[in-house]
């Protein structure tokens, strides 16, 4: 096992990465950027090195500041979190050409699931059904382009293979606005990702965002770690997630889960990694794949009762998988509410000095944070200051949990969005389960109308 982790990253997933290591008996290094210099998180790491200014771009994307980092504090492996380099190929072979292991997936793995026509086209080999539509790339043929839309059917969607989480995609409702569509989303994704390639899929008007978690070792050992739903999202940020999904019948998530556990082995996959789908009609569509550790991994860690940081290390050692598929045995309900440094219903960010933070707590309340009384919450980052998970038995136990310990929150100094949760928690259809993508936006556009 390693005995020096650095931490390439910052907030509540560098806590989280600082408390696996220390009860694996891990040093950590933290790197920071002068913004965070003060955050208790920081201080609490074995080491710490600042590694540029606020700015991302100048600190937590600077790859030779990083590396130069792990070489002067002696780190063996370096773990980039989610977010900033986490899912770049070119820091992965950086990090393992200056001689450290990158914890996550190989840098070959990363680049083909970063280029979304190479990860459609590995699951389909792998048997993982996708949503249908051009096979591979669109050609440059405008006629080609018109007779791959009428085999497809309106509405399609265009999206650029370097984007991803809802990047570079644009709905096509016509034949006549195919083309000129085609030649927008490629130009844009030219420029915003050095790649103009695009690929069309049938657009599907009200699906849910289900995502199957999974483990994977370096001996072709994959297991799945049941569905997350990820539905209650606005403008590509999700806001609640829970797992199970609620309402889809286990058989359906079991084939699904073993397709992706077996397109892991298939591929070699390592690490932690998370598929996703669009669920419409009782099936499930693949649209991207995940090469990190993710946000809400709480919940799968909730309802399996496994510590998915300490997997992505042990694997990362090179250690075989401790558990086989009948082993993981889905128990419970757990919910998590991100919890956001911004106005609750504008959702414009509201950084600055938290004057008052007291957590919940109780049975089946987990707190994932490093924000406390007098920490600043700069302006230069994601508005996340934490996240708040419960679990239960069931369903309605994790979602009464949640109401309690929402409502014990106190945050004072800042605005948060524990109102809109509040508000959420008691709505109707989400009490019900299995509310669209769609859902939340909608309802934010009724409520702002009434
Ligand atoms: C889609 C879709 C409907 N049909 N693909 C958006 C993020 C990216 N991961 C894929 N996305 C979508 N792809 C087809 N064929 C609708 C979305 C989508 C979405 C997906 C998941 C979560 C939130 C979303 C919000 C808007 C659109």
């Amino acid at each position: 096992m390693f005995g020096k982790i650095l931490i390439a990253n910052r907030g509540e997933i560098a806590l989280r990465i600082q408390r696996a290591c220390r009860e694996m008996g891990i040093r950590t290094v933290v790197v920071h950027s002068e913004a965070d210099r003060e955050a208790k998180y920081v201080k609490l790491a074995d080491e710490s090195v600042c590694i540029g200014p606020a700015p991302s771009a100048l600190s937590y994307l600077n790859m030779p500041a990083i590396i130069s980092a792990a070489e002067v504090t002696d780190a063996e492996a370096i773990h980039p979190g989610y977010g900033f380099l986490a899912e770049n190929a070119d820091f992965a072979e950086r990090v393992e050409q200056s001689g450290f292991t990158f914890i996550g997936p190989t840098p070959e793995t990363i680049r083909t699931m970063g280029d979304k026509v190479n990860a459609k086209r590995t699951m389909i080999a792998a048997g993982v059904p996708c949503v249908p539509g051009s096979e591979g790339a669109l050609p440059d043929d405008a006629k080609e382009i018109v007779r791959i839309g009428r085999q497809v059917g309106y509405p399609v969607i265009i999206k650029a293979a370097g984007g991803g989480g809802g990047r570079g995609m644009r709905v096509v409702h016509t034949e006549a606005a195919l083309v000129n569509a085609v030649i927008m989303t490629r130009t844009e994704a030219g420029a915003a990702f050095g790649n103009p390639e695009v690929y069309m899929e049938k657009f599907l008007e009200n699906p849910r965002h289900i995502e199957i978690q999974i483990l994977a070792d370096s001996h072709k050992n994959a297991i799945w770690l049941g569905e997350r739903d990820c539905s209650m999202q606005r403008r590509h940020q999700k806001v609640i997630e829970e797992a199970p999904a609620p309402g889809i019948p286990r058989r359906l998530i079991e084939r699904i889960g073993d397709r992706c556990a077996e397109a892991c082995r298939k591929m070699g996959y390592r690490g932690a990694g998370t598929f996703e789908f669009l669920y419409e009609n009782n099936e499930f569509y693949f649209i991207e794949m995940n090469t990190r550790i993710q946000v809400e991994h709480p919940v799968s860690e909730a309802i399996t009762g496994i510590d998915l940081v300490q997997e992505q290390i042990r694997v990362a050692a090179g250690e075989r998988l401790r558990y086989r598929q009948k082993d993981i045995v889905l128990r419970g309900h757990a919910i998590e509410c991100r919890i956001n440094a911004e106005d609750p219903f504008l959702f414009t960010p509201s950084p600055g000095r938290i004057t008052a933070w007291h957590p919940p707590g109780g049975p089946g309340v987990r707190v994932d944070s490093h924000a406390y009384s007098g920490y600043f919450v700069p302006p230069h980052y994601d508005s996340m200051v934490g996240k708040v998970i419960t679990y239960g038995t069931d369903r309605a136990q994790a979602l009464a949990r949640m109401r309690v310990a929402l409502s014990e929150m106190v945050v004072e100094g800042i605005l948060t969005n524990i109102p809109l949760h509040r508000e959420l928690l008691t709505d109707a259809r989400f009490i019900e389960g299995g509310t669209s993508i769609h859902y939340l936006e909608n309802r934010l556009a009724e409520t702002k109308k009434a």
